[in-house]
């Protein structure tokens, strides 16, 4: 496990790979930076690092496609790898694997320093104006200019037990408001509504351009009261150094590029959106939310803002969750005694499917359990986490496949889930950017799911073999095959 610190030398390791693009032309905040970022996700580019961008004060920087797909031939989770520990090399599978192994290791709470570099600039009251920074407009018909796509927001209950770190949009509203989505069973809007219940808005502060593995445990939906910070220092066996704001009783990772504190109202003050969000689509719909105020902005010289344009996929938004809700699975499943091999949320699928595929030997863990049974216990695990209202398909497969890797899945899809049968259907709740359900069930936040029971027969009661090269030829002659090969 190698920790990259902070956010430059993460830049640092990407460029190594060839897979930085410094943009030192002129661009422009208000869309054009937002373009270079989506057709290099579109290209499968070098992210792009933005040094010279109008209208932001001198020196500022921003950085597009932080965790999105890597340029490097063979190494497509290249950023998300080495965003979490790992070598650039490893796979989607051996990520989703250390994040769910580390649910089990022993948290390690944050070390406080004295001081960060994200302490270089103070800014106070009218000082701290929002305008100063390179705040990106994403997409034509938001809204406006949105403050958070990929920072964290820190927030702390009332009795100070518990610090949460999560990603939740935020709109600028003007140089010293902003406004975002605080929704339940968000952490954030649960944590609001404690502080409402004591008549106090609620100190928050935003973290722009960090150790890069914060933007991705920020994404996870860990469990309520558990600190993401403790987590993540039990991820790397080591506390992550985290430093006071200025003004709030808040601590943020010291590695941070900048810092935004102040508080978010009481009420719901604000009209927010629209945003394009990441099922892929422009979006008209707004919603009442509260007003966060600013009251101090601190920076490192030279700052550098990580945006993500979100939309079709694949960006930050679908690899970012599709690691963190998959390695939940894993965990809640073990947790459950359920038999798992592999949890997966297929990138270009915006995180609307679920494959999770289970060990042949399930049904020897599970005696007694028909593999419809089978479907229904998992789908009912996954529907009753804080994300299960994220995920209306799950298919449930044998591991003979990959479900990362698309010719696999495909094939298996294809050819082991019934046309009409065998699939447990279940009402209950689900998020309203679905787009695909009815406006009705939209606005209810209520609909029907489905869980595809593909479950292979047991091994020697009628499971066939792959007509593959591996499948149906003698171990012999494949050898043969393969020493000859090119002969
Ligand atoms: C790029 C990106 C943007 C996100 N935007 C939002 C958002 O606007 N609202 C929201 O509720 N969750 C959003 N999420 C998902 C949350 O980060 C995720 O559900 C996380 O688990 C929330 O943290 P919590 O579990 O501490 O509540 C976003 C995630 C990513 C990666
Ligand atoms: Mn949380």
């Amino acid at each position: 496990m190698k920790r990259i610190k902070d956010l430059r030398e993460y830049i640092e390791e990407l460029r190594k790979l060839g897979d930085i693009q410094d943009v030192n032309r002129e661009v422009d905040p208000n869309l054009e930076m937002a373009a270079v970022a989506r057709r290099s996700y579109d290209l499968q580019s070098p992210a792009p690092l933005f040094s010279n961008i109008k209208s932001a004060a001198p020196g500022m920087r921003a950085m597009g496609a932080p965790a999105s797909l890597s340029s490097v031939a063979g190494m497509p989770a290249a950023r998300v790898a080495l965003s979490v520990g790992l070598p650039a090399s490893a796979s989607w599978r051996e990520i989703v694997d250390s994040l769910a192994r580390s649910r089990k290791a022993k948290p390690v709470p944050p070390k406080r320093v004295a001081t960060a570099p994200c302490k270089e600039n103070i800014l106070h009251g009218k000082d701290a104006s929002l305008d100063l920074f390179p705040i990106p407009y994403l997409h034509e018909g938001d809204g406006g200019p949105y403050c958070n796509t990929w920072g964290t927001i820190v927030a702390k209950t009332p009795d100070g037990k518990w610090t949460n770190w999560s990603i939740a949009r935020i709109q600028k509203i003007d140089a010293h408001r902003m406004t975002g989505l605080i929704m339940l069973p968000q952490h954030i809007a649960k944590i609001w509504e404690e502080w409402r219940k004591i008549g106090k808005p609620m100190p928050y502060a935003l973290v722009q351009g960090c150790e890069p593995a914060m933007p991705i445990v920020s994404s996870m939906p860990l469990a309520d009261y558990i600190n993401e910070a403790d987590y993540l220092g039990g991820h790397f066996g080591e506390p992550i150094e985290v430093v006071r704001c200025e003004t709030l009783d808040l601590e943020v990772p010291a590695s941070a590029e900048i810092v935004i504190e102040g508080h978010l109202s009481l009420e719901r003050e604000a009209v927010e959106g629209p945003f394009g969000e990441y099922p892929g689509y422009i979006v008209t719909d707004t919603s009442m939310q509260p007003v966060y105020h600013v009251d101090c902005i601190t920076y490192r010289n030279g700052a550098i803002w990580p945006f993500i344009p979100e939309g079709r996929p694949v960006d930050e938004f679908h690899t970012a969750i599709a690691v963190a809700d998959s390695a939940e699975v894993i965990g809640l499943l073990q947790d459950a005694k359920i038999p798992v091999t592999a949890a997966w949320q297929p990138l270009e699928m915006a995180n609307h499917w679920l494959l999770v595929t289970v060990p042949a030997d399930w049904r020897e863990k599970l005696p007694g359990i028909s593999s419809e049974k089978f479907t229904a216990m998992i789908a009912e695990v996954i529907w009753n986490t804080k994300f299960g209202l994220t995920v209306p398909i799950i298919y449930i497969l044998d591991d003979d496949i990959d479900p990362t890797k698309t010719a696999d899945y495909l094939w298996a899809l294809a050819t082991r889930c019934h046309p009409t049968k065998r699939a447990y259907i279940s009402e209950g709740p689900v998020l309203p950017l679905i787009t695909a359900y009815t406006e009705e069930e939209r606005h209810h936040h209520h609909a029907e799911r489905i869980a595809h029971d593909c479950l292979l027969p047991a091994p020697g009661h009628g499971r066939l073999a792959h007509s593959s090269f591996e499948g149906a030829y003698p171990k012999e002659i494949q050898e043969r095959v393969i020493a000859l090969w090119g002969k």
